[in-house]
């Protein structure tokens, strides 16, 4: 625990949230206590802010309700009565059902579920795969989050980090779509507030009329799931009006006749039918984001959570392309430049562990596989929890409930939190927060690397989630060294660091300075496309794509470091348009019976369902709720501040109705995250969500729910 800064004694540290933004922080410590945490002044990024999940860091760690201790059930699955256990006992015991599972039923009846609850690089994904592994337990796919985004992506302008989010002061159009910057994405706000001082004009695509959409110059309210129609139709008039940059279409995109053919049949009057946004205003949309370069396109996570998702990307990926955005700073499209972070991976999924043909099961499905819905292989008797909420966080609740009720399921959650989830644990496992551990940090908002130093010892018996597997992996017997590596040998297995993105960055000068840009050009260089060279197959934006024919995949980073399963269809090469699936058009009965479309987007408040626990975060946050048209909630006979039923042939969830004319009509949004145990009726909206997948790399489909709401 060294690392304070000089003079100050702060020390280093960087937010572990599942954030765009990973801010850099810094906390200082008296008496080996932590008294205060606020965002580094100095990281360009951060500027010295954090934000209202994060100002109050500390209330978090020191807050009464740590799980500090392990912990084993003494009352019926649910009832959250436990007793304090040694970490022996604990490791013990996990070690001995684990290993009689394995012989009883074969270790595929033993399932890992984890996602990011940080996304520290050794505490955060990866970190139990080699673990899970080496055991043979069924791989759990984890595709929550962009793995249909990043899938069409790739397959059109590869894994590129696109454009440098610093560089959007320089873009002259700025098209947000399907994304709440204000709320999930803070610390970009003030570069569009620049380019627009500098005369940039910002649209917004969003059903919603979200605090982002009304700080824009242009709101586009769409009808939920009818992007691609949007996307396409602007290819229309874009090709049809000559607004192409030609001679970057003809150098540095592939497949381009072909394209133009495919969207003729997209005009602006069908996209209208399709989206409700009139066929004039997509004409001036498709002209000014042509004629205004450079101008970037900002996705949210939320473009891929409906049935043509993958699709709509595809289409939009290939938008920068036609117009020669890429040529300039500030041009093309930014998603997720994680891609410029050359993290070794493979260090910590050791992929090469897995006995090929093991199964995998999506961990959406969790509901059913608990119910035994499985491919082949035997059911779950097993189940290891770390770095998730399942139980807020998938959909299919009321089956998952019943799953984890289950008297002959072993279930072990490593949490911080007494949970929903960690509820029905057998053994609950102490978690360290980010202050009481080291990790290093990429990030998927910025182009910087963070080290988070360690601020303070460990409470109670807390570990990070690497000693965690540490003393696993040494129970069950596993003697691969690489089972045994300390936090700091991993530390060293980060990075390539021979990578050219990281040529003067090492791991003691980023211990020393706590954040370094990655080695690319600077924020007003930085046009990695100017002159084409796309790591795709061909090197151009393919429009085309030469990646379909391999099938519908989902790109390695989203599983366990497995690509022997891939459902493998073919994939249409060029872009086209899927609707919604739950859609007054597409099922006319269904939509006779629920003809809301719930939206279940982030709360302000929460980091997913992190926070939801905290009395602070839900008075900000507020009670779970259902934001309805005064039109729609009139026609219910619903008053602001009534109790409603959400529902569907799904399930069901009880909240408090609230009236607001940001929400269109046909539209009810609820934000995740909320907890059940503070729901009105122990379910939340993942009771009602689907379990679909969309097109492409089986994302989610939570936007495509259509509900029905009554007041109770
Ligand atoms: N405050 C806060 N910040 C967060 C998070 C959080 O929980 N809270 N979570 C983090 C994580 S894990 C992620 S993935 C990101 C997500 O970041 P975003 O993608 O920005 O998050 P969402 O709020 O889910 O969705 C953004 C917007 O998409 C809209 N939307 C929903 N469906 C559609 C659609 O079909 N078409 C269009 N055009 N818009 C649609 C919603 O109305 C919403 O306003 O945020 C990260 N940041
Ligand atoms: N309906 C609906 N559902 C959604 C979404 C949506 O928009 N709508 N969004 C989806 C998306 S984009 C995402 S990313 C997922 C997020 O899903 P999850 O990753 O499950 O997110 P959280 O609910 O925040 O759960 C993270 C948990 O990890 C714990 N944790 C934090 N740090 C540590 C640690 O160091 N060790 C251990 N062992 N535990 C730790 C936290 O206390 C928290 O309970 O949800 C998905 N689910
Ligand atoms: S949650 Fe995001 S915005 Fe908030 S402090 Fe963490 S990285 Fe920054
Ligand atoms: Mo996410």
């Amino acid at each position: 625990m060294t690392a304070t800064i000089e003079n100050t004694g702060a020390v280093r540290a960087a937010c572990p949230q599942d954030c765009p933004d990973t801010c850099a922080m810094l906390v200082t410590v008296e008496d080996g206590k932590a008294t205060a945490v606020r965002g580094d002044p100095d990281h360009p990024y951060t500027a010295g802010g954090l934000c209202v999940k994060v100002n109050n860091y500390l209330d978090r760690v020191y807050d009464p309700g740590r799980v500090l201790f392990p912990l084993r059930r003494t009352g019926p699955k649910g009832s959250g009565r436990f007793e304090r256990i040694t970490w022996d006992e604990a490791v013990d015991e996990i070690a001995t059902r684990f290993r009689a599972i394995a012989d009883e039923h074969g270790p595929e009846a033993i399932m890992p579920v984890s996602y990011l609850g940080t996304q520290g690089i050794l505490n955060g994904l990866n970190v139990g795969d080699p673990f899970f592994a080496k055991l043979g337990a069924t791989v759990a796919e984890r595709t929550y989050c962009d793995s249909g985004s990043c899938t069409a992506y790739a397959m059109t302008i590869g894994d590129t980090a696109g454009v440098d989010p610093e560089s959007l002061v320089h873009s002259r159009f700025i098209l947000i779509w399907a994304c709440n910057v204000m709320s999930t994405n803070l610390h970009l706000w003030p570069y569009i507030t620049e380019a627009r001082k500098r005369g940039a004009k910002v649209v917004v695509v969003d059903p919603v009329r979200t605090r982002t959409a009304a700080a824009a110059d242009q709101h586009i309210a769409l009808r939920p799931g009818t992007d691609g129609a949007l996307a396409l139709a602007m290819a229309h008039v874009i090709i049809a009006e000559g607004l192409t940059d030609q001679a970057y279409v003809d150098n540095y995109t592939a497949g381009f006749p072909e394209f133009a053919e495919r969207v003729e049949q997209y005009t602006p009057e069908w996209a209208e039918g399709e989206t409700g946004v009139p066929a004039d205003v997509i004409r001036t949309l498709a002209r000014e984001y042509a004629g205004a370069q450079p101008s970037v396109i900002r996705i949210g996570v939320a473009i891929e959570r409906h049935a043509g998702g993958g699709q709509t990307v595809r289409a939009l990926s290939c938008l920068p392309g036609l117009v020669g955005a890429w040529r300039k700073p500030g041009g093309g499209i930014l998603q997720l430049p994680l891609w410029a972070f050359p993290v070794n991976w493979g260090a910590f999924m050791h992929p090469e562990l897995l006995t090929p043909g093991t199964r995998v099961v999506n961990q959406y499905l969790l509901g059913g596989a608990l119910a035994g819905d499985l491919p082949a292989g035997p059911p779950i008797k097993g189940l290891m929890v770390y770095n998730s909420n399942p139980l807020v966080t998938c959909p299919d609740q009321e089956r998952l409930v019943e799953g984890l009720r289950r008297e002959d399921l072993f279930t072990v959650v490593s949490e911080q939190f007494m949970t929903d989830t960690a509820e029905y644990a057998d053994i609950v496992l102490p978690a360290t927060t980010q202050l009481e551990q080291d990790d290093i940090m990429f990030s998927w908002g910025h182009l910087y690397v963070t080290y988070n130093h360690q601020a303070i010892e460990p409470l109670g018996e807390a570990v990070p989630n690497t000693e965690m597997f540490r003393r696993l992996a040494a129970r069950m017997g596993f003697d691969n060294p690489l089972f045994r590596r300390t936090d700091a040998e991993m530390i060293a297995e980060a990075f390539d660091w021979s990578h050219p993105h990281m040529e003067g960055i090492t791991v003691e000068s980023l211990k020393e300075q706590g954040w370094q840009r990655l080695n690319v050009p600077s924020p007003d260089e930085y046009a990695p496309h100017a002159e084409g060279g796309f790591p795709t197959a061909s090197g151009k934006v393919e429009l085309l794509s030469s990646a379909a024919a391999g099938g519908n995949f989902v790109v390695p980073l989203f599983r366990q470091g497995s690509n022997d399963h891939q459902p493998g269809q073919p994939v249409d090469p060029l872009p086209h348009y899927i609707p919604p699936r739950e859609s007054a058009a597409a099922d006319p009965e269904l939509f006779a019976r629920y003809p809301l479309n719930l939206l279940t987007p982030k709360s302000h408040a929460y980091l997913n369902s992190s926070f939801a626990n905290h009395d602070f975060h839900r008075r900000v946050g507020r009670e779970q709720a259902a934001r309805l048209h005064p039109d729609d909630a009139a026609a219910r006979g619903i008053s602001p501040g009534d109790p409603v039923r959400v529902f569907n042939d799904r399930g069901e969830f009880t909240v408090v109705a609230e009236t607001d004319d940001a929400v269109p009509r046909g539209v009810v949004v609820s934000s995740m995250g909320g907890w059940r145990k503070h729901s009105k009726a122990g379910a939340t909206l993942a009771a009602v969500n689907p379990t679909v997948f969309g097109d492409l790399g089986n994302a989610p489909t939570f936007s495509d729910t259509l509900v029905e709401v009554e007041i109770v």
